[in-house]
């Protein structure tokens, strides 16, 4: 099986956790593409989308599926299904690969549940491999760097990338995350930053892997 043959599976597994006539948050990238494909099918069984993304929202809406602002939701969204970067045994994971991930850290954090889908690749058992994407205002981008190289890390500017919300992007690479909780509390609290792909301290609910032998269902304590 393909690689997208396994984004396929999960996004498709992932419809079970979508309850009917329920307002629903949607993530970004090539595996939250293949779940809103896979939406699309029941489309009049969705009362609304929350999306996060400008690019999320525009396929949602050329499926017919309805996208409504996170503003106009008074209740909890039912679920949110997106994608990671990465994803160890603890559910904890790195997002933002797609630059999405503030959007993605609060549409998920007004969500009963968070479900995540990924390719068996994504899996890990230490996060840090791939770069953690950090989005900083711009004016504070060279200061946080600096912080960020002191912290160890070697800081990348992602040149040419605003943001939906009209910030920058710095992926740092080979950061050693022994405590990915503590690493997002610290990183998060510095003036500049707005938010970073670390997703630890509200890990997902469910993680859906999509392997040879079909889709694994990762939920439930291990810490
Ligand atoms: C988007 O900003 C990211 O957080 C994505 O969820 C993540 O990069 C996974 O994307 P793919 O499904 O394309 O690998």
């Amino acid at each position: 099986m393909d690689q997208n043959a396994l984004k396929q599976a999960v996004a498709e597994a992932a419809l079970q956790y979508v309850p009917d006539d329920a307002i629903i948050g949607v993530g970004t990238g090539s595996t939250a593409n293949c779940f809103i494909d896979a939406l699309a099918r029941r489309r009049d069984r969705i009362r609304a989308t929350v999306a996060s993304s400008d690019a999320s929202a525009a396929r949602l809406r050329s499926h017919g599926i309805k996208v409504v602002e996170l503003n106009q939701v008074a209740e909890a969204l039912a679920v949110y299904v997106d994608g990671a970067d990465e994803v160890n045994l603890y559910r904890e994971m790195i997002k933002g690969g797609g630059g999405a991930l503030t959007r993605e850290k609060i549409v998920a954090s007004c969500a009963k549940r968070f479900v995540c889908i990924v390719d068996e690749s994504k899996c890990v058992t230490r996060l840090g491999r791939f770069p953690l994407p950090v989005e900083v205002i711009p004016m504070a981008r060279s200061a946080l760097a600096r912080k960020l190289a002191a912290m160890g890390g070697d800081p990348v500017w992602r040149e040419g990338v605003v943001t939906d919300n009209g910030n920058h992007i710095l992926d740092v690479r080979n950061l050693e995350i022994d405590n990915p909780i503590e690493m997002e509390r610290t990183i998060t609290h510095w003036p500049g930053v707005v938010t970073c792909g670390l997703f630890a301290l509200h890990p997902a609910d469910v993680v859906l892997v999509g392997g040879k032998h079909g889709v694994d269902v990762r939920e439930g304590s291990f810490k």
